[in-house]
């Protein structure tokens, strides 16, 4: 992965500001592009899957593409509680074990969806309440982990339990009304039956910040501050005609509580910007390190649950849509922002005594993650021969362009030139020392010249 950064097409643009004039331009050769989805995917360490109803495995065509494309798969239907328990303390795994089976013949991990919804329960625990559901929910819990033990990825524990809405607050249901603290519950027994397996919560509505997701965050931040067993936060994605324009930015605020996101039930209305949306969301995942994966719910259009909407990557003919070439796109132009340390080639010291005074100061390079509408500038800050206790990056941006946000960093302004100062931890730094920070913003920005200015 290191080797295929290294090589990746990234236009890289170093302008030293304060220590000389003058501009670098580094542009590397293309590595070799995956020619599929997963191949693709896989070259940047994330899988690519795609939800499936095992009925159709047996259709030449279905699985053609299946096998072919994606290195991943979840369950439509066939993993939940009434498939799974449809009398009390019966359990059926046909439906499962088959695509347990297909995945483990043709190398794909298994997503297992879901140990606990408010949904598709059976009748009998649809009746049932308090203690007894309690009981019940965590004894399911602890017998579908079991059974799938060591076979499982990622295992979506508590699907979909906040409101729409602006409350912020969990979703009324008979399992939310034995106790606040049956999600908890349902981890803590899912990790005592599958320790290997990754433990998600999952919900739909969550495609940026906003009243529903922050309500989750609060949730994972929670989880994590009292030792609640949980490791990723699945994105369902289920989108319209348009995307939230901080919808990389909320994945970025959950992984940096220390869980891993993924993009679960993908699919986004038919009409012009069902391709654009695609593509963005997969640069959003490839910008955030922790964004795991992909899954797309469902193969082909009419596979899909949002039938009409045709949905999906590949038409009913199995043909590649164009939504399907902006998703191969983005996974071979990778991330945007490196999650390695840079390889930039040592820089010998020269030879001759210097006939230059020391350097002082600081310099600036900026490297760009760029796609229609936005991008991500991460700034890489060296300090010169004195060192600094402080710096500013002065960035002109083109017009049109503004920013919408910072990271390690303060930012004056918005648009025009844009300044921005270091934070407390990372003003003071030695000779040759590096800082970095980053600010994602819309429209266009290419060309970027920051000048540093040390204190
Ligand atoms: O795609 C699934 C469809 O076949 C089922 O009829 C439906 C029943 O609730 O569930 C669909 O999958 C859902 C998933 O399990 C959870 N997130 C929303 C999905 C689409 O409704």
């Amino acid at each position: 992965m290191k080797h295929k950064r290294a090589l990746r097409a990234a236009v890289t643009i170093a302008v030293t500001g304060a220590l000389a004039a003058g501009m670098t331009v580094a542009l590397n050769p293309a590595a070799a592009a995956g020619t599929t989805l997963k191949a693709a995917a896989a070259e940047e360490g994330r899988y690519f899957g795609a939800a499936v109803a095992t009925g159709k495995l047996s259709t030449g065509a279905y699985t053609t593409i299946l096998n072919r494309e994606f290195n991943s798969v979840v369950a439509e239907n066939e993993m939940k509680w009434d498939a799974t328990e449809p009398q009390q303390g019966q359990f059926r795994y046909t439906g499962g074990d088959r695509l347990v089976s297909h995945a483990q013949a043709n190398g794909m991990s298994v997503r297992g969806h879901a140990l606990l919804w408010h949904a598709q329960q059976p009748g009998w625990a649809q009746g049932m309440s308090g203690s007894a559901l309690r009981n019940a929910a965590i004894n399911h819990v602890t017998k579908v982990a079991t059974y799938y033990r060591g076979k499982i990825h990622s295992w979506d524990v508590v699907n979909e339990a906040f409101a729409d809405g602006g409350s912020g607050a969990r979703r009324d249901s008979n399992l939310q009304r034995t106790g606040n603290d049956w999600i908890e519950a349902a981890f803590r027994a899912a990790r005592a039956a599958d320790p290997g397996a990754k433990l998600c919560y999952n919900d739909y509505n969550t495609d940026g910040v906003n009243a529903k997701s922050t309500g989750i965050y609060n949730m994972v931040r929670d989880f994590k501050s009292r030792g609640v067993p949980i490791d990723c936060v699945g994105f369902q994605s289920h989108l319209g005609t348009s995307l939230a324009g901080d919808y990389q930015a909320n994945l970025q605020r959950f992984a940096d509580l220390g869980v891993d996101v993924q993009i679960t039930e993908l699919d986004v209305m038919t009409g012009g910007s069902q391709a654009s949306i695609f593509g963005a969301v997969t640069r959003a995942c490839m910008n955030v390190s922790r964004c795991t994966g992909i899954t797309t719910w469902g193969v082909r259009d009419c596979d899909s649950w949002r039938g009409s909407d045709n949905a999906l990557l590949f038409d009913c003919n199995g043909n590649k849509k164009a939504a399907y070439t902006s998703v191969l796109n983005a996974l071979n132009a990778g991330p945007g922002i490196p999650t390695d340390p840079p390889t930039d080639p040592p820089t010998d010291p020269p030879t001759d005594p210097p006939t230059d005074p020391p350097t002082v100061g600081c310099s600036a390079s900026v490297s760009l993650n760029s796609w229609t509408g936005g991008f991500v500038a991460t700034v890489k800050v060296t300090a010169g021969s004195a060192g600094t206790s402080g710096w500013n990056v002065s960035v002109p941006l083109p017009s049109g362009a503004s920013v919408t946000n910072t990271w390690s960093a303060t930012a004056t302004g918005s648009t025009g030139t844009v300044r921005f100062a270091n934070v407390d931890y990372n003003g003071r730094l030695g000779a040759g020392q590096v800082a970095e920070f980053g600010f994602q913003g819309n429209g266009s920005a290419s060309g970027l010249t920051p000048t540093c200015t040390a204190s």
